[in-house]
């Protein structure tokens, strides 16, 4: 059943992610069968405030890895909610994109409506990722508009998340919110051709100096543990070698700043660059197999949950359901009792 998804033909796989937006039985069998074969790609997530330039900037990374990178990477797009209501942007980026990437067969992409995905966005965003993965596509760039929650799931999908800001978007606190920082490991200001960006880069690097603080070492048992880089710093120091820094927290990554005019081409190979020196610092410092780690374990934990529920709606009377809920309503008994009470009364396996 996968076997033409591994030979990458397009069909099939437009055919399957279909299907796993549907959440359909073949599609949850199919993912199955795909699972071992996933576990390569790097998930690159790009998120930012609406009409940022995220599209025009995914689409110039696809460019760049098939047609300037020596590496001639298979790029696999995930574009999250193109509708956005804001701008309207996407819609045209999403053209871009069919106009410079279409006849390329080492690119692949795919649009998701926010709405209307039956498993739920954050969770159909991972199963499409496994998808690409196992298909072959090396780099699977996820792309949302920055609306809070959505921010968060993307970072911990992403083994890199980048974060696009463009000048003059009322600027400081409204568009630069301060957590968006926490999630970015790449941030990119676009638009540099507009005025405005030196003040939009100060704002940043204030923030990130906030965030960070002044570079130092630290010393522990007498041995220098910690090379902290300069907010935006373009070179990053010596690495330590995989033996001793996996142990250790002995290198940490501050976010670089690049400034890109993505309509021109410009600066679309230093933030390609910020990419791959990411990437390293994620394998030399063990990040990448602990952020895998953390993912897997959260995507588990979050199935479980869906199945753990299902069952319990499987066994329980609609009637004594919503008795309970009114209780709690009336406030004659707590929510963490009303859990009790439902769990007792419902099955004789899951006591709490
Ligand atoms: N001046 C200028 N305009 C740009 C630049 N990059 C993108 N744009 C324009 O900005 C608009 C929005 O670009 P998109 O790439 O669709 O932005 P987006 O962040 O994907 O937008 P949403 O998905 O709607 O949030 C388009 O009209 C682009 O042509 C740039 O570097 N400079
Ligand atoms: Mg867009």
């Amino acid at each position: 059943m996968i076997t033409p998804i591994l030979a990458g033909n397009r069909l099939a796989l437009a055919r399957l992610l279909t299907q796993v937006e549907n959440d359909s039985p073949e599609g949850r069998a199919a993912l199955a069968e795909l699972f071992p074969h996933t576990g390569k790609a790097h998930l690159i997530g790009v998120t930012g405030a609406p009409g940022t330039g995220k599209s025009s900037l995914v689409n110039q990374l696809a460019l760049h890895y098939r047609k300037t990178d020596a590496s001639r990477k298979r790029v696999a797009i995930i574009a999250v909610d193109p509708s956005s209501p804001f701008t309207g942007g996407a819609v045209l980026g999403d053209r871009v994109r069919m106009r410079d990437l279409s006849g390329d067969d080492g690119v692949f992409i795919r649009s998701m409506a926010s709405r209307g995905s039956v498993g739920g966005i954050a969770q159909t965003t991972a199963a499409f990722a496994q998808v690409f993965d196992a298909a072959g596509y090396e780099i699977v760039i996820i792309e949302t508009v920055g609306a809070g929650q959505s921010e968060v799931d993307i970072a911990r999908l992403a083994h890199t998340t980048i974060v696009v800001e463009a000048p003059g978007l009322g600027d400081d606190i409204q568009a630069i919110k301060a957590g968006i920082l926490e999630i970015a490991d790449v941030l990119v200001i676009n638009k540099a051709d507009r005025p405005g960006v030196e003040h939009t880069e100060r704002a940043l690097r204030s923030m990130l100096a906030l965030a960070h603080p002044t570079p130092r070492v630290y010393r522990h048992h007498g041995q220098a543990m910690t090379v902290m880089v300069p907010a935006g710093s373009k070179n990053l120091p010596a690495l330590e070698p995989a033996s001793s820094a996996a142990q250790s927290d002995s290198v940490i990554w501050i976010p670089p700043i690049n400034k890109t005019v993505v309509t021109e081409g410009k600066g679309i190979a230093e933030v390609a660059e910020a990419i791959a020196k990411h990437a390293e610092h994620l394998r030399i410092t063990g990040d990448w197999a602990s952020r895998d780690r953390a993912r897997l374990r959260s995507e588990l934990e979050t199935a479980l949950q869906g199945a753990l529920m299902s069952r319990f709606f499987k066994n329980i009377q609609n009637k004594t359901y919503n008795e309970v809920v009114e209780q709690v309503v009336e406030r004659t008994l707590s929510p963490h009792e009303a859990v009790k009470k439902l769990l007792n009364g419902n099955s004789k396996q899951e006591k709490v």
